[in-house]
């Protein structure tokens, strides 16, 4: 053995000689990001079990089901919703009768207003652009109606596989939101209407911590004993509900967005946050503990500022660090996946995340999913965190859409990644291949599954 033992000044040279060299850094860190197989760990993606209102292949359609993809469900995300109200305002296409038309024709009026009557500049229409590029299909169409019967003739588990194939992600975590009937009623219909290898199930539990009172009048409508007050015996029943639909779901962690005006300890004359606070304590973090399970909180979702725009009419707020901070010291036992959605909380996030390793940043949220301050923030992550942070996650509520968050995405990565390499190369630090793959396995895979297994 002692024979085969290196010594520095031989493992330097050979390191030497498989070091990169600095012009050829980022055609490597490309490839390498671009074979990186990805566990996205939070869309509101579906297996196809949930149904789909999409015209397919099958010749079934299910007009409530919760699997979207295809390019009507594309042009009608939320986000453009949003950006066509900036070109078509109110004034001339009342919100109600938008929402009364079709989804064909939502999308017609999308379409030529926000990609043929205007360069289609916004990070979402972009991704359009990119997807429909991706499949094969030409992006320059005036009318949708050339894209439909393409979409039309997909089989949607077979379609899949295919953008799973296009965006080389391995894994799809769904999120599962608990308290949504339509969801929920699919669950109780087919216990194994989540098993499907390609997907993991969230367990999301918004209205437990947004509005106790609310949220015990529906697990009191389902049998629970539990009250709008949180006595021990309604956090009993809580733990109960959770643990029951946890292992109905096989889910891998619990999520909850968060309002920015979100503290721990709660305000002590806000009854409604104190109920929340009663809960998090008590039978949410308690369940997570025993199931060494991650809760993930999404912070800085103001949520209807303008209603009637729907689900485009939330908003971003400056949220409370400092109130992750506290939770992440008084619960050592707990595991917290944070991401915040104003840019100004990411700075002091990522001090947080210094001092405590039960705290793991993820992911650009929502109105930060663009080049720019992805851009910004993963470099500050970078910087303050080395590479104990996971970058990115899709958010994709329509399946199509992780072929263009993942491009998108892995571009950013790669201009980030290669400036970093190249900075720490001037120091005289050789890279080399195998430094670049580790790296790029923790970012887009490792670090989140080592999380989950802490
Ligand atoms: O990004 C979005 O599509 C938002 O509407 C939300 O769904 C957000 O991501 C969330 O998970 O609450
Ligand atoms: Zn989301």
């Amino acid at each position: 053995m002692v024979g085969s033992t290196l010594t520095k000044e031989q493992t330097t040279n050979m390191k030497r000689s498989t070091a990169i060299p600095a012009d050829q850094l980022k055609p490597v860190v490309a490839q390498i990001v671009a074979h990186q197989k990805i566990y996205d760990l939070h869309t509101h993606l579906y297996t196809p079990r949930f149904g789909t209102p999409v015209a397919n292949s099958t010749g079934k359609t299910d007009p409530t089901g919760l699997m979207l993809w295809g390019v009507e469900e594309l042009v009608t995300y939320h986000y453009l919703v949003a950006e066509v109200y900036r070109v078509v305002p109110a004034s001339k296409l009342p919100y109600e009768e938008f929402w009364k038309w079709p989804k064909s024709r939502q999308a017609d009026h999308i379409w030529k207003y926000l990609f043929v009557e205007n360069t289609p500049v916004s990070e979402a229409c972009r991704g359009v652009l990119t997807t429909l590029g991706k499949l094969g299909l030409d992006p320059n169409e005036k009318h949708l109606d050339a894209y439909r019967d393409y979409f039309a003739r997909q089989n949607p588990s077979q379609y899949i596989d295919k953008v799973m194939e296009l965006s080389n992600v391995h894994t799809i975590t769904m999120t599962n939101p608990v308290f949504d009937d339509n969801e929920r009623d699919r669950w109780l219909a087919d216990k194994t209407v989540g098993s499907d290898p390609r997907f993991k199930a969230v367990l999301r539990i918004d209205p437990l911590l947004r509005n106790f009172p609310q949220a015990a009048a529906k697990l009191a409508d389902w049998g629970y004993q539990v009250h709008g007050d949180p006595s021990a015996q309604s956090i009993d029943e809580v733990k109960r509900f959770l643990n029951q639909w946890l292992d109905r779901q096989d889910a891998i962690y619990m999520a909850v967005s968060l309002p920015p005006d979100f503290r721990y300890p709660a305000n002590q004359t806000d009854t409604l946050a104190l109920a929340g606070q009663t809960i998090l304590e008590k039978a949410i973090l308690p369940v997570c503990a025993e199931r060494k399970m991650p809760f993930a909180m999404m912070i800085g979702s103001n949520l209807r500022t303008q209603p009637e725009l729907r689900d485009a009419g939330d908003t971003s707020g400056i949220s409370d660090v400092a109130s992750v901070a506290r939770l992440c010291r008084d619960f050592p036992g707990n595991k917290f996946l944070v991401t915040m959605l104003a840019r100004e909380n990411q700075h002091e996030l990522c001090v947080t995340a210094r001092k405590f390793g039960n705290l793991m940043p993820f992911g650009c949220w929502w109105f930060l999913n663009n080049p720019s301050l992805i851009t910004e923030i993963t470099q500050m992550r970078f910087e303050l965190l080395g590479t104990s942070f996971i970058p990115q996650h899709s958010d994709a509520r329509i399946l199509d859409q992780l072929v263009y968050k993942w491009d998108h995405s892995r571009k950013v990565l790669v201009n980030v990644l290669t400036d970093m390499y190249t900075r720490i190369a001037e120091t005289g630090r050789l890279i080399t291949r195998e430094d670049i793959v580790h790296d790029v396995e923790k970012l887009l895979n490792g670090n989140f599954q080592a999380f989950l297994a802490q």
